[in-house]
């Protein structure tokens, strides 16, 4: 009678997930990439409580995704990682009819992402930016001069150039699909090309400048081009901001400016979804819809300055933020930046090799 008892109540608490669901919701998302106050108010507005991790690169999550068991209810890989782990169905398809504030979400932004999650059947933006070059504005004076130009992507991949930054310090993401595609992208290649050719094109690039690149990080750079540590990083647009925000607080003579090459450089957008395998999947979309309100929306691209996909958040955006061509680009600046496509497993491992060599520098 006890195990009848039993086994009726574990398959009532499999058929029903809800009810069994507790108050949590685990949450991957980027590193510096919320306002302070977003979690804490979501916790008292809706009594769920929020397991927060974060990440700096795409390929942790994919990782972690392709594993299985997560435990993750919420994940923010950006749009060409997306697309081929959708493909793979390691995502559930979003409700809906769950996401109260879809409405607010920016057509446009829906129209891009669509073509990375046809129909944004298991995805949703929450951010967009560029990845571009970060910069210390006294030390590149210095060490280039008076008239140098500080808007192309010579400054990393222009040997003589780079050289002369080495001292005062180079960093560059550990991203192999983002710095193989601005270098395919500076030689005047396809940035999406998948031939080797093309690839060892760019692979041959990336070392005539890794003797002066100090290290490949994709998070650290923002405290180092803070205080003055490094002079350049290539860096994801916010986090150049963020850097640049706290060197004006320090008052400590550390000027940072950002910059998108005028050859043009990655656009991206980093996408709620859901995992297939996600134990809390009603407070996972009870999540996203908070992160969908215009208000909180607007409080969180006002805090790490990144433009938000959410056209109701606009009105309550900051001017200095939403008027900043580097923040959302002028449609001149516009029409220099490009997408990335999910890449194929064969091309994903012959890059993942070129990309152990540059960063052993061999
Ligand atoms: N600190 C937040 C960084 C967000 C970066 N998103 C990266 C997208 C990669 N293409």
């Amino acid at each position: 009678m006890k195990n009848t008892l039993l086994v009726a109540l574990g398959a009532l608490l499999v058929a029903t997930p809800a009810l069994a669901q507790e108050k949590v919701v685990n949450v991957y998302n980027w590193s510096d990439y919320i306002a302070e106050d977003t979690i804490p108010n979501f916790e008292a507005e809706t009594g769920i409580k929020v397991n927060y991790d974060v990440f700096d690169s795409n390929e942790l999550v994919e990782a972690k995704l392709l594993a299985g068991n997560s435990g993750y209810d919420v994940v923010v890989p950006s749009g060409f990682f997306l697309e081929r782990q959708a493909a793979a169905g390691l995502f559930q398809p979003l409700d809906k009819s769950k996401l109260t504030n879809l409405g607010n979400m920016d057509p446009d932004v829906m129209a891009a992402t669509a073509e990375h999650d046809p129909d944004n059947t298991y995805s949703v933006d929450y951010m967009w930016g560029t990845t571009g070059i970060g910069y210390n504005v006294g030390m590149l004076t210095e060490a280039l001069g008076e008239d140098a130009a500080l808007d192309s992507w010579d400054l990393l991949f222009d040997p003589e150039t780079a050289a002369k930054l080495a001292d005062c310090g180079i960093s560059v993401l550990d991203a192999p699909s983002e710095i193989f595609a601005a270098a395919l992208n500076y030689l005047g290649l396809d940035p999406n090309s998948e031939s080797p050719e093309d690839l060892a094109k760019a692979e041959e690039l990336v070392m005539s400048v890794r003797p002066y690149i100090r290290y490949f990080n994709s998070s650290q750079y923002i405290d180092d081009l803070a205080n003055g540590e490094i002079c350049l990083a290539v860096g994801y647009s916010g986090d150049v901001f963020i850097a640049q925000a706290s060197a004006a607080e320090a008052d400590a003579g550390v000027e940072i400016a950002y910059v998108i090459p005028e050859e043009g450089a990655v656009k991206w957008f980093d996408l709620f979804a859901i995992p297939a395998d996600a134990p809390h999947p009603e407070n996972a979309h009870a999540f996203i819809d908070y992160m969908l309100r215009a208000d909180v929306a607007a409080a969180n691209t006002n805090y790490v300055y990144y433009a938000s996909g959410n056209e109701a958040a606009l009105d309550m955006i900051d001017d200095e933020v939403k008027n900043d061509p580097s923040i959302y680009p002028t449609p001149e600046v516009s029409a220099k930046l490009f997408t990335l496509k999910a890449h194929t497993p064969d091309y994903d491992e012959i890059m993942t090799e070129a990309w152990q060599r540059v960063r052993a520098g061999q």
